[in-house]
């Protein structure tokens, strides 16, 4: 069993890090964060979100050969939509990706800004390079959708943290072609008392293990100064992901290096997804204080460990 020392991170972070800084973007920028990876064959892409100076957020893309160094495309991959229907929906940017491998198609799903409010948006993509919109999947005051790498029981699952009363919890939906979705219930809400006891929302798409399905979330409590991020595991029923099987009482990755404490927001690690390596590694990549791109490790076998009986600070 894994023992958290006191003070101590479970996920370890990449002595280079950050991976991806402003200084390392092709193009003028104001921030370059939140980005979710998938691995192809040797190759790590990475879809970032990118602040333009003008304010709102953007997509580009990073490649990779060794998940740590990475190099920007020299143009943005996707912008916020120009025609309608989708630029009502998006004229206050596109922000945090997550992309899952489906039935051999990725999917991303991303926040649609604007005044209207925060929704969900799905597209697919073939290359990370060029992207077709697929819809909304969600009305106003919705953000951080998930989709499930498979479909349970012939459907599509998705997590997201609807907003209602001002209470941010992950819930879970269901649908047939993924347009439409139902059968929705609330599935992991803040915990008085604990590191997430504000808000709690999807972090990375879930990821299969033998213990179950291992969400890996983010969780704020609010402070005098602000919220503080943090990252936290829940453990899922592999056949029915409605029923949680576990879920870690601390968190595996809290702010406190100088650039997840200091930044644009700062006390901020908002991981967007991870890469689970052949050996079982897992690599985490997370948004540091809204203002670069960080990188950090753990086996996957601790994770699960630390989710069902590491919960207990020693
Ligand atoms: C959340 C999202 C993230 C951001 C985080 C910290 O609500 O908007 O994109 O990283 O706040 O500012």
């Amino acid at each position: 069993m894994v023992r958290l020392r006191s003070g101590r991170d479970l996920f370890h972070r990449w002595e280079g890090n950050p991976v991806l800084a402003l200084e390392d973007m092709p193009f003028r920028c104001n921030t370059v964060f939140n980005g979710t990876p998938v691995k192809i064959g040797n190759e790590y892409l990475l879809l970032i979100r990118v602040e333009g100076q003008q304010g709102y957020s953007f997509f580009a893309l990073a490649r990779s050969r060794d998940g740590y160094h990475f190099e920007v495309h020299p143009e943005p991959v996707l912008l916020p939509a120009q025609d309608r229907p989708w630029n009502d929906y998006e004229c206050g940017g596109i922000e945090d990706p997550r992309a899952t491998f489906i039935d051999g198609t990725y999917y991303v799903l991303y926040t649609a800004v604007s005044g209207r409010g925060y929704r969900i948006a799905l597209a697919h993509t073939a290359d990370f390079l060029s992207f077709q919109r697929l819809g909304y999947i969600s009305e106003p005051g919705n953000k951080d959708g998930v989709l499930f790498p498979e479909r349970i029981n012939g459907h599509y699952v998705r997590l997201d943290r609807p907003f209602g009363r001002g209470i941010g919890s992950i819930w879970i939906s269901y649908s047939k072609d993924l347009l439409h979705w139902g059968n929705s219930r609330v599935l992991l809400a803040p915990r008085p008392g604990y590191w997430d006891e504000f808000r709690v929302g999807a972090s990375a798409p879930p990821i299969r293990t033998d213990a179950g399905w291992l969400e890996i979330y983010h969780g704020t409590k609010m402070t005098s100064s602000g919220p503080i991020y943090r990252t936290g595991t829940a453990l899922l029923d592999l056949e029915d992901p409605s029923r949680v099987l576990a879920r870690c009482d601390v968190p595996l990755l809290s702010p406190r290096t100088d650039y997840e404490r200091i930044g644009d927001v700062g006390n901020v690690v908002f991981a967007c997804g991870a890469v689970v390596e052949p050996d079982t590694s897992v690599k985490l990549y997370y948004g540091a204080a809204d203002t670069s791109v960080c990188v950090a490790t753990a086996r996957l076998q601790d994770i699960v460990d630390c989710t069902l009986n590491g919960s207990r600070p020693v």
